[in-house]
């Protein structure tokens, strides 16, 4: 998101995602203005706000350092703590740290001030900038690290690397899974790989701004299809001088990548033939969906 247009958070904002496709979350965003701090932290809504967190994550504005700051960070870990003892890290991001008064050594010094050494232990502090994208960052190796905590998520997981491996066997090529709303791997047959999000080609036939679909229809009344099927931009096909790279559409939560070893035909049927199988079929399931 653009870091420019971001408009304060009115109260509690909640919002669910599946995360790399396969982690159920739901998100709290706490807004930081004093009068919705006020209402959070008073009785009863503290327990319904900090009752039951699997993550928590406290951001601060690291070119601000004043005791209002302390204060609220204190009674967040009280809360935090209280309802939700089960936490075993509590996250902290020093944020803004692209801009030239940030003071996020003395914000973090600040802040561990006058705490337990054994409340010291889970806390985690990362210095980070949403503007430069460390703050981006920094959120998704929390939430990794509760995909490996969540025996459901790394279940999943097993099962579609599971199933790009049999796909890879089948074709001779190499499979990467990402998530459609992030642009985040999901898995792929290279087992670890970093990479950027996954920019989008919108999956639309309005995207191509062509006439293509009506010159398909003609073509098919001349042919005499009766039951025209519709025509859909689920996959995309690009070619080098040594392979062909597949994109397609698995569900509207994910895009499979597939890139051939070579350019034999019979590799080009294969792939067609594995995306075409119970195997696809299988991730569809497994990807965007609680079940397993
Ligand atoms: N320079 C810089 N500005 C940032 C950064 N992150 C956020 N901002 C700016 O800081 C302001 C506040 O950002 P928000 O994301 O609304 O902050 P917030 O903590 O969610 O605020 P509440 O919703 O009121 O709790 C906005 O004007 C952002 O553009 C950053 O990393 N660097
Ligand atoms: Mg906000």
């Amino acid at each position: 998101m653009k870091v420019a247009n971001i408009k304060p958070t009115k109260g509690i904002s909640r919002e669910n995602f599946i995360f790399r496709g396969i982690m159920e979350l739901t998100i709290w965003d706490a807004g930081g203005q004093e009068r919705y701090l006020e209402r959070y932290f008073s009785e009863p809504q503290r327990e319904l706000i900090f009752s039951e967190v699997t993550t928590s994550v406290f951001m601060i504005d690291s070119t601000v350092k004043n005791h209002k700051v302390k204060e609220v960070f204190d009674k967040f870990l009280e809360y935090i703590i209280q309802f939700s003892p089960n936490i075993d890290k509590i996250y902290v991001l020093l944020n803004k740290i692209d801009l030239e008064n940030s003071m996020e050594d003395e914000v973090f010094k600040f802040l561990s001030e006058n705490i337990s050494e054994n409340l010291r232990d889970k806390l985690a502090f990362t210095p980070v900038s949403v503007k430069e994208g460390s703050a981006q960052h920094r959120l998704i190796e929390i939430l990794d690290f509760e995909i490996q905590k969540s025996t459901l998520s790394m279940q999943k997981l097993g099962k579609i690397r599971s199933l790009l491996d049999k796909l890879k066997t089948s074709s001779l090529s190499e499979y990467l899974l990402f998530n459609q709303p992030d642009g985040l791997l999901i898995a792929s047959t290279f087992g670890k790989f970093e990479s950027k999000p996954l920019e989008f080609i919108r999956f639309e036939m309005g995207t191509l701004d062509s006439n293509l679909y009506q010159i398909y229809q003609q073509a098919m009344e001349i042919l005499n299809v009766k039951n025209l099927s519709p025509l859909g931009l689920s996959t995309i096909i690009y070619e080098s001088d040594t392979c062909f790279v597949l994109v397609k559409e698995v569900s509207d939560g994910a895009v499979l990548m597939t890139i051939s070893k070579n350019k034999h035909p019979n590799v080009f049927s294969d792939i067609i033939t594995a995306l075409n199988s119970p195997d696809f079929e299988s991730l569809k399931k497994f990807v965007s969906t609680s079940e397993l």
